[in-house]
C-alpha cells in the first residue's frame, strides 16, 4: 500500500483554552505547532483562525499571518478552513481564500452539527466553490454524510469542482454520520475512480478510524480540532503528539508518512504557495 497522506487539524473553531491549554491561538504558536506536526510527519497543516482571545475568526490578517509564520519554517501544505464556526456568513468564511492558500476545505451539504446546525446551502456551496476556482484552490470536500459525497459527485460533473477530489469523511460528530467501520467501506465504494480519501474521527474515535483509514489504503486526519485526548484521560500536548501516534500505526502496518513531495503530486498543489498581497 502506498504511504499515508497525514493531516494536522491543529487548532478548529469550536475547542477552547479552558479545555486543553495545548491549543495553539497566535501566530507564533500555529507556527511551531505546525513545525512539530511536521516533523512528526504531517504533510497538510489544516487552519482556522482565531483571535488574541480564542474566538473564532476567519479575518484575512489572521490566516495571513498565520500562513507567514507557517512559511518561516516548512513548505507544508497549507489548507484554510472555509467551514469557520457555525452561525458565521459564507462571505465571512471565504474571505481568506485571496491569499492563495494551497488548499482550503468545504463541506458539500448541511449538517446537524452537536446541538447546533452547520448550513451549507447548494447556492452556498457554489459560491465557496467559485471562489475557490477564482484564486485555484484545491478543495478538500469534507463529508458528513453520505448525501454530502453525492452532491460533491454531481458538482464535480458539472465541472464547479474540479475532476479528482480529494474527500475527508468525518465521523463521529453527534448528530451526523457515525464512526462506523461498514459506514467507511461503503463510502470509499462509491467513490469515483482517481478520487483520494482520508477520515477525521471525532473525540474518542479519533484513532480507531485512523487505524481503518491505514488498513483499507486511505488517508489520516487528526488534531486537537477533533480530539484532545492520546489516551483515555490524557491530553496531548498538541497535534503532534497524534500525529506521532498515526505514523506508528502506519508503520505497524507497514506503511509510511506520505513525504511533502508525494502529498503534493497526490493532491496537484506541486507548487507551494506563499500568502500574497
Ligand atoms: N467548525 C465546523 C462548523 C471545516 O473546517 O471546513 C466546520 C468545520 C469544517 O470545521
Ligand atoms: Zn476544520
Amino acid at each position: 500500500m502506498s504511504d499515508v497522506l497525514i493531516t494536522a487539524a491543529i487548532n478548529g473553531a469550536e475547542v477552547t483554552r479552558a479545555q486543553t491549554p495545548y491549543l495553539p491561538v497566535t501566530p507564533d504558536e500555529i507556527g511551531e505547532e505546525s513545525r512539530r506536526c511536521v516533523e512528526a510527519g504531517a504533510a497538510i497543516i489544516h487552519l482556522h483562525g482565531r483571535t488574541a482571545d480564542g474566538v473564532p475568526t476567519q479575518d484575512i490578517d489572521t490566516f495571513r499571518a498565520y500562513f507567514e509564520a507557517i512559511r518561516e519554517h516548512s513548505e507544508v501544505i497549507v489548507q484554510f478552513s472555509t467551514g469557520g464556526a457555525v452561525g458565521m456568513s459564507v462571505e465571512e468564511r471565504i474571505v481568506a481564500l485571496c491569499l492563495r492558500p494551497d488548499m482550503a476545505t468545504l463541506t458539500t451539504g448541511t449538517t446537524n452539527f452537536g446541538d447546533e446546525v452547520f448550513e451549507n446551502t447548494l447556492p452556498a456551496i457554489r459560491v465557496i466553490a467559485d471562489r475557490m476556482q477564482q484564486f485555484e484552490v484545491k478543495p478538500e470536500i469534507e463529508v458528513f454524510d453520505l448525501g454530502m459525497l453525492d452532491t460533491a459527485r454531481r458538482l464535480s460533473d458539472e465541472g464547479v469542482l474540479g475532476p479528482k477530489l480529494h474527500v475527508d469523511f468525518v465521523m463521529g460528530v453527534p448528530g451526523a454520520m457515525a464512526a462506523d467501520e461498514g459506514h467507511l467501506a461503503y463510502l470509499v465504494s462509491c467513490l469515483p475512480s482517481g478520487w483520494t480519501w482520508c477520515v477525521a474521527g471525532i473525540g474518542r474515535h479519533e484513532l480507531r478510524v485512523a487505524r481503518w483509514a491505514i488498513e483499507r489504503g486511505g488517508h489520516v486526519r487528526v488534531g486537537l480540532e477533533d480530539n484532545l485526548f492520546v489516551d483515555k484521560g490524557v491530553l496531548a500536548r498538541g497535534s503532534f503528539e497524534l500525529v506521532e501516534r498515526v505514523v506508528a500505526m502506519a508503520r505497524e502496518a507497514g506503511r509510511a508518512p506520505m513525504p511533502l513531495v508525494a502529498a503534493r503530486k497526490l493532491l496537484g498543489v506541486r507548487e507551494p504557495r506563499y500568502p500574497v498581497g
